[in-house]
């Protein structure tokens, strides 16, 4: 699904602005029709963002149902009559209904991945009415996944007090924001199209001075049109090289072959322009592009034929008081804070992230390891969702989760928006699901073989391993990833306040890990720390415990070789549930919220500093 571009052929109309909004508290937005009229005693709300911090009280924040958007939108008759017009929303936390003129456009489940839908017939002359209707409950059959109790347990329902107020019960870590949290857009194009565009790089040899590649396209065409031209330009703007293709099937496919390629290298990005064409309708696409490879190999991963080294962080995309809304600046300081400390890579965990980061780490070379929505598939979690007071299995084919399908569609949808960034080198399933009872070989076998089959570039799958799970003998991983992926909290959750024990389970674990022969990437591993907590003796939630915790664990990680990347949990403090286990917020980030670094960012600025990006040489060799 390619990005909005706005060129000679094509215009992009940003609808990001202030809209008229309403909370539906009666549940009778629907059967009253809200959305065939201007919204009643509405209150206004930007777009794009959260809604959640942006009114006081608890109603408001942890509002639980739909609720209604609304503006006025026009597009010229000139425009309507000769182009398609399409709106366009990148991202509806978690289901939306879309209304113009009180018809109903179209539907979407899932909250963090654009959809789409051609409007043409619905528009009329002048101001035409624009709702969207926002559901943000979760229940077994959404990603992310909502119980019947909160994950972490806590005040709101214990054994004593059954809550009996409407809400939702994330079964993970994070605050349940929702509302239009990307931007709206309408673009248009000619009434033949571009519709699609994958390319895929081949480099013989990466590592030889003069570079060789070249790039595989499949361009696909909607309406009618023969011929495809395919153009690449270099960053200045000079043409290096074209190939036409003839349309078949409404595809144009080809090869564009690049001499003496600049590679795309993590932190030393290089983007290329390619420039489609289709000649009869004179539709013209353009994306910014980089060349690089990815490939495991053994115990490495190799990124341009060399073994790189993660180094970065589990995220969220959480800021105040934008909620998981997108958040330009603090893309941009986050970017910088990750320069600053000698990072060169992020999970987009829990989920994928809006389409402006992932231009931004292609564009300043940081790699991604790319997250779907499932997060929640495990009910082994705090006892929290269970089924009427009893346990239930995550994958028992009555009350277990229902999201398989939902979670081939976010699969599906992930890859077709972000197959083309070179920053993206793996694919992560999922984070932290059951993957060790039964039932998750036959659960996930399916998902990595689509994600394998629908990736035209055949990046590397995982999945982020939980605690529970254990060694490769019992988790699935171990069969079904390419890479390793650990979240670990030896010396937190395991152990905590002592170091020293966790230090050997976690040594004794990963030598378990390392005959698996696959690179291994801690994915997370972290401490509560509360900034401005200090002792002499480190005690947990202080400053100082966390730089002990994280000196432990990457002493260790330091011992293996397979060890080829830690990503610590997190990067910076973020809002979640409530609960005796969350102080205003999980506080492991090793920046606050508003990024200013505790004592353990400036321990990793060191470490990182010194750890190259590419072949680390352990001190353990
Ligand atoms: C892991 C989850 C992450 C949590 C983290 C924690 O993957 O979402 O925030 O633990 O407990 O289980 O801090």
């Amino acid at each position: 699904m390619l990005y909005p571009f706005s060129g000679s052929s094509r215009l992009v109309i940003d609808l990001s602005g202030t809209w008229s909004f309403k909370l539906d508290k009666d549940d009778q937005g629907f059967s009253d029709k809200w959305y065939s009229r201007p919204l009643e005693d509405a209150i206004t709300m930007p777009v794009p963002a959260s809604y959640n911090d942006l009114r006081e009280g608890e109603d408001f924040r942890d509002f639980y149902g739909w609720v209604f958007y609304q503006r006025t939108i026009a597009v010229p008759e000139f425009v309507r009559s000769t182009q398609r017009v399409v709106l366009r929303c990148e991202a509806v936390t978690h289901h939306a209904v879309i209304y113009i003129n009180g018809v109903k456009v179209c539907e979407h489940v899932g909250g963090f991945l654009p959809f789409e839908a051609e409007i043409n017939s619905l528009l009329r002359d002048g101001s035409n009415t624009l709702t969207i209707a926002v559901d943000n409950r979760i229940d077994y059959s959404t990603l992310p996944v909502g119980g019947e109790s909160g994950m972490l347990g806590g005040g709101v329902s214990n054994l004593r007090y059954k809550s009996t107020k409407k809400q939702n019960h994330p079964n993970f870590d994070f605050f349940n924001y929702c509302g239009i949290t990307r931007p709206v857009k309408i673009y248009t194009t000619p009434k033949s199209y571009i519709d699609d565009i994958s390319l895929v790089p081949e480099v013989a040899d990466p590592l030889s001075d003069k570079v060789k590649a070249s790039v595989k396209f499949d361009v696909s065409i909607k309406g009618d049109g023969n011929t495809c031209r395919v153009e690449v330009f270099d960053a200045k703007g000079n043409a290096i090289t074209s190939c036409s293709a003839e349309v078949k099937d409404g595809h144009a496919c080809g090869v564009l072959e690049v001499e003496d390629a600049r590679l795309w290298q993590p932190l030393n990005p290089y983007l290329y322009t390619i420039r489609a064409t289709l000649e009869e309708s004179n539709d013209v696409y353009e994306l910014p592009y980089g060349i690089r490879t990815v490939k495991v190999e053994g115990n490495k991963f190799l990124i341009n034929g060399r073994a790189f080294y993660f180094k970065g962080y589990g995220k969220h995309e959480d800021t105040f008081p934008a909620g998981r809304g997108q958040n330009l600046p603090m893309n941009a300081k986050d970017i910088s804070i990750m320069k600053w400390q000698g990072a060169n890579s992020f999970r987009t965990s829990h989920y994928p992230y809006s389409e402006e980061m992932m231009r931004l780490t292609d564009a300043e070379g940081i790699v991604i390891i790319d997250e779907t929505t499932a997060v929640g598939i495990n009910f082994d979690f705090g006892g929290g969702a269970n089924f009427n007071g009893q346990k239930v299995k995550t994958f028992d084919p009555e009350h277990g989760v229902k999201t398989f399908e939902h979670h081939k569609d976010v699969i599906r949808d992930l890859i077709a928006r972000d197959k083309n960034y070179a920053c993206v080198v793996m694919w992560s399933i999922a984070n932290e699901p059951d993957s060790y009872n039964d039932g998750a070989y036959e659960y996930f076998k399916p998902l990595f073989d689509l994600a394998r089959e629908l990736d035209p570039q055949k990046r590397p799958c995982t999945l982020a391993s939980v605690a529970m799970a254990g060694g490769p003998d019992r988790d699935i991983s171990a069969k079904l990833s390419d890479v390793i992926c650990l979240n670990r909290y030896y010396g937190w959750y395991v152990g905590a306040p002592e170091l020293d024990g966790p230090e050997e389970l976690l040594r004794a674990e990963l030598k378990e890990w390392a005959t698996t022969g696959k690179p291994i990437v801690f994915t997370e591993y972290g401490a509560d720390t509360v900034m401005g907590l200090h002792d002499t003796t480190p005690v947990m939630y202080t400053e100082e415990y966390q730089v002990d915790y994280y000196r432990m664990n990457n002493k260790v990680f330091d011992e293996f070789e397979c060890v080829t990347g830690e990503q610590v949990w997190n990067f910076a403090d973020f809002a979640t549930s409530q609960s005796m286990l969350r102080i205003q917020g999980n506080k492991k980030g090793i920046f606050t919220r508003d990024r200013k670094p505790k004592l353990a960012a400036h321990y990793f600025r060191e470490r990182w500093h010194k750890i190259p990006d590419f072949d680390y040489v352990k001190p353990c060799r």
